[in-house]
């Protein structure tokens, strides 16, 4: 199993919100939160368990809603990245798959990570399709205990699969009300 190891973000990420707001924004009483929570542990010569992961398994959201993102692990930076449904690895060996020609791959290269995986990624945020989140490849780096935010640009109606492409495990859905 091969994991990123991207260095840290030296700059907190804060992605300018650019979506034009028409109305809908007024009407939002509770501010969408995506937690990124766990941590890992070994014991030698038996295991490795990383229980790093996004608070929820799906997020309700409304179309054009900024999305808050609040690291609670101390070790490691994470991304939330908009993946297509086929991208999300279902076993160990996907992994692999991912890191060799996958949107993993795709990513540590888009965002600029470092060929050793250590020292910060020059492009934290990357934005495909139109402003915001909504196309395959929109992804921001969050760094060790940081935070970030995006706006969901994706319509009404949308499943965004969403995974961390340095944890690929750490996969998710916001559905788009
Ligand atoms: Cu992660």
């Amino acid at each position: 199993m091969r994991r990123g190891t991207w260095g840290v973000v030296l700059a907190t990420v804060t992605v300018a919100a650019t979506v034009p707001t028409v109305g809908w924004a007024l009407t939002t009483t509770t501010k969408p939160r995506i937690q990124i929570l766990g941590g890992a542990s070994f014991e030698a010569n038996r295991f490795i368990q990383d229980k790093q992961r996004f608070n929820k398994d799906v997020y309700q959201v409304k179309s054009g809603a900024k999305i808050q993102i609040n690291s609670k692990t101390k070790e490691e930076p994470h991304t939330v990245s908009v993946v297509s449904r086929r991208d999300l690895p279902k076993s160990v060996a996907d992994f692999g798959k991912c890191y060799r020609g996958g949107i993993c791959a795709q990513l540590e290269k888009d965002h600029g990570a470092p060929e050793n995986g250590e020292g910060p990624p020059t492009n934290p945020l990357v934005d495909k399709g139109a402003t915001g989140f909504d196309a395959r490849g929109d992804s921001i780096v969050i760094d060790p205990g940081g935070k970030g935010r995006f706006t969901v640009s994706a319509k009404k109606g949308r499943t965004l699969y969403i995974m961390c492409v340095i944890h690929p495990w750490m996969q998710a859905k916001i559905k788009v009300k």
